[in-house]
């Protein structure tokens, strides 16, 4: 009976470990927050395998990353913006910025810098971070933004329908793949 029980356990295990998740494709990571952060889910760079961010200098012990769908699970918001020189008005929709650092264990005191993969970043002091509804959009009009296009993510906020000025677009980074903690 002993030996049934911690076979049927056994198999109950394997079964549940093996159980086929919402996606089979494992799933690409898409955005790294790293740095000192309390909830990471992935350990220190790898120069190997983490080729892309060794080549541009960075380094960290722990971080946390965002695949598209754990982005899209976190509560959305979505904004509208148009600016000079767009085609028209953009409707983008993602998680907002401060949710997705909550999860990933960022102190609210804590300065970021925001990097794309084009190497453009800004910094991000808790002031800048609450003084606008800053998300990371992921999608724009109803379509995923790409990799080549203004993806993985687009670090944005939305502006009420005012004239957007050059210097407030300036901080909006798009390409974004990198929040690193200082
Ligand atoms: N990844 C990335 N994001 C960026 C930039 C950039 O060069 N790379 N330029 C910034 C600036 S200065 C402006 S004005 C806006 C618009 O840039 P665009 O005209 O290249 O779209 O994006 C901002 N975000
Ligand atoms: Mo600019």
């Amino acid at each position: 009976m002993q030996k049934f029980l911690s076979i049927a356990t056994a198999i109950v295990t394997l079964l549940i470990a093996g159980a086929p998740s919402a996606s089979a494709e494992p799933e690409t990571p898409i955005l790294t927050i790293a740095g000192e952060i309390s909830h990471p889910n992935r350990g220190a760079l790898d120069p190997f395998r983490d080729a892309f961010l060794s080549h541009k200098d960075k380094t960290f012990t722990k971080a946390f990353v965002f695949t598209r769908s754990s982005l899209a699970s976190l509560p959305q918001t979505k904004i509208s913006t148009n600016v000079e020189g767009w085609p028209g008005k953009i409707e983008l929709e993602g998680p907002r910025l401060l949710d997705a650092l909550a999860a990933a264990g960022v102190a609210a005191d804590a300065t970021i810098v925001a990097t794309a993969l084009d190497g453009y970043n800004i910094e991000l002091t808790p002031e800048a971070r609450t003084a606008h509804d800053w998300i990371l959009a992921i999608g724009a009009d109803g379509a995923p933004l790409s990799i080549g296009g203004r993806g993985p993510a687009w670090l944005i906020h939305g502006t009420d329908g005012k004239a957007v000025s050059q210097e407030v677009e300036a901080t909006w980074v798009w390409a974004l793949y990198l929040l690193e903690v200082k």
